[in-house]
């Protein structure tokens, strides 16, 4: 047993690659035990955070993703559409609550958001924050500015994901840098929002670069509060869907390991779940997973139908995670 056991529970923020690495080779059991230590330290086990996604501008983006069905250049038949009206967005917030939800996640497919249309997101932040939910956005690059504007409007969570190790980050995005995506993380931060970023696991990386993405993750300094782990979602015309599909151990190892890094935060399982088993996403929560996103879309992409989660929660004995300690 080579990787180190914490002698406690702190998080730490200097995790080497080594250690990372040393903790994806342990025997699963051993990581497994590990990571429901350290998932008990902070949280109660029985407990997941549940959020609700809505893509609140759809497609046409000018990024170069390699997953990304929104991404303009590949033929996916995802249709560019413009923002949604503010009505229409705060009417699925309302759903969302009701079917269940403690946050509302909006996403726009922007490489980073015009001013004018900063405008109308913080109405939209503003709203989902009036009916008791909390808020998140992923809008793509910040300026301090911008995040400064949204936090006046009320917003808890920003989501920017690094996706993957720096290293093989060349191979899925050229039109922006690690460091792009790390400048706009420190705006996030200094603005006073809670950080929301993880990253993908399935686009045909190796474990090193697994290792490498959670070094990265880990090694922020505070840890993201909320950290998504998403299974490629395999779309037909993206480039990283003609990757060999993805171990599902392995993806729950890439969760135990965020667990053990990241104690404090919450882990969501993240994009990934409609071809997962139940089994492997029971492994996944027991690895430390502790938030979902609930509703029968992601953003563009199906995902599990409500009462199929309601029955697999009931079946595990998880109960939703109330808001006052959802991430911390
Ligand atoms: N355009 C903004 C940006 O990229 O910063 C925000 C929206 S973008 C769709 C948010 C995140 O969704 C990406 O960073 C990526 O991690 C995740 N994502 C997109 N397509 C995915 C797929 N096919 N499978 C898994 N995750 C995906
Ligand atoms: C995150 O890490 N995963 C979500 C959310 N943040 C915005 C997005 C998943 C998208 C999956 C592909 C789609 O539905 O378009
Ligand atoms: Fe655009 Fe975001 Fe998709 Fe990249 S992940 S292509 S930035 S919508």
């Amino acid at each position: 047993m080579n990787a180190p056991l914490p002698a406690d529970l702190t998080p730490r923020h200097d995790w080497t690659r080594d250690e990372i690495a040393a903790l994806f080779a342990l025997p699963f059991p051993e990581l497994l035990h590990r990571a429901m230590t350290a998932h008990r330290r902070y949280f109660d086990p029985n407990e997941v955070q549940i959020s609700t996604l809505l893509s609140i501008k759809t497609g046409g983006c000018p990024e170069d993703c390699a997953y990304c069905p929104q991404a303009a250049q590949y033929d996916t038949g995802v249709k560019a559409e413009k923002l949604m009206d503010i009505d229409a967005v705060l009417e699925d917030a309302a759903r969302a609550k009701a079917a269940g939800a403690s946050r509302f996640c909006m996403g726009a497919a922007w490489r980073s958001p015009k001013d004018k249309d900063l405008d109308a997101v913080c109405r939209m932040v503003e709203g989902v924050k009036a009916m008791g939910l909390e808020s998140c956005v992923t809008l793509g690059m910040l300026t301090g500015a911008q995040a400064g504007r949204l936090k006046d409007a009320g917003l808890d969570y920003y989501n920017h994901n690094l996706d993957t190790s720096p290293e093989y980050y060349r191979h899925i995005i050229t039109t922006r840098t690690y460091q792009d995506r790390l400048d706009t993380l420190a705006a996030v931060r200094g603005a006073g929002i809670n950080v929301c970023c993880g990253g993908i696991v399935g686009m045909g990386e190796s474990e090193k670069d697994r290792a490498g993405m959670i070094a990265a993750l880990a090694t922020l300094n505070p840890h993201p509060e909320s950290v998504p782990i998403n299974a490629l979602v395999q779309v037909e015309g993206t480039p990283a869907a003609k990757a060999a599909p993805l171990d599902a151990i392995d993806f729950v190892r890439t969760i135990a390991v965020a667990r053990i890094t990241m104690p404090a935060s919450v882990v969501r399982l993240s994009a990934g779940r409609e071809t997962m088993t139940e089994e492997a996403q029971a492994l996944c929560f027991l690895a430390g997973a502790n938030s979902i996103f609930y509703g029968e879309k992601l953003l563009t992409t199906p995902n599990p139908e409500t009462h199929k989660d309601m029955a697999l929660f009931a079946r595990l004995g998880l109960a939703p995670m109330p808001t006052k300690s959802a991430g911390n």
